[in-house]
């Protein structure tokens, strides 16, 4: 038979380091309200989360690196809003940061979620903190207690 390996949404003792961007603080303080609700409704400590602030997105990665690499938490939550303007900031900003974060990933052995929005107008950024398309703070943290989950069967069963 299939051995299939599912993460379950129980986050009871998960430690969790959470990187926000500044930048765009309207929408992004509303993703860590979303991630945090999201943490706590799972079972979390509210001492078992450290919040680590960056001016934007581009600053996420290094400092997701650092909290995952400190080896005190289970899973590092980004999250950012990079919202297109008129030059192409936008492009380098969103790939610096999806591309470090997936890096950052990859190097610690550590779910480290993409919470980073990258829409093309202030309206997709609102729809997508609490608005019409729900929160992407509240999806990356359960992500992240299902990917913690996921890995953790892996690894006991190695
Ligand atoms: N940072 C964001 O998080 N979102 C943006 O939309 C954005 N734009 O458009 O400029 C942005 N820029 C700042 C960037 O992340 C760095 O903080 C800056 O370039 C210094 O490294």
């Amino acid at each position: 038979m299939d051995l299939v390996i599912d993460g379950e949404l129980n986050a009871e003792g998960m430690r969790f380091g959470i990187v926000v961007a500044k930048f765009n603080d309207f929408v992004t303080l509303k993703l860590l309200d979303g991630a945090k609700s999201a943490l706590l409704e799972n079972g979390v400590d509210p001492s078992d989360i450290t919040v680590a602030m960056v001016p934007g997105s581009f600053e996420i990665p290094v400092v997701a690196d650092s909290l995952a690499s400190s080896g005190n938490y289970d899973a590092i939550i980004c999250l950012g809003a990079v919202i297109k303007g008129e030059t192409d900031h936008y492009e380098y900003v969103s790939k610096g940061a999806s591309e470090g974060i997936a890096r950052v990933a990859l190097d610690n052995q550590l779910p480290v979620m993409f919470g980073v929005l990258t829409t093309h107008n202030v309206e997709q950024a609102l729809d997508r903190c609490g608005g019409r398309k729900g929160n992407e703070g509240e999806s990356s943290a359960i992500s992240a207690i299902k990917t913690i989950n996921v890995l953790r069967q892996i690894n006991n069963n190695s």
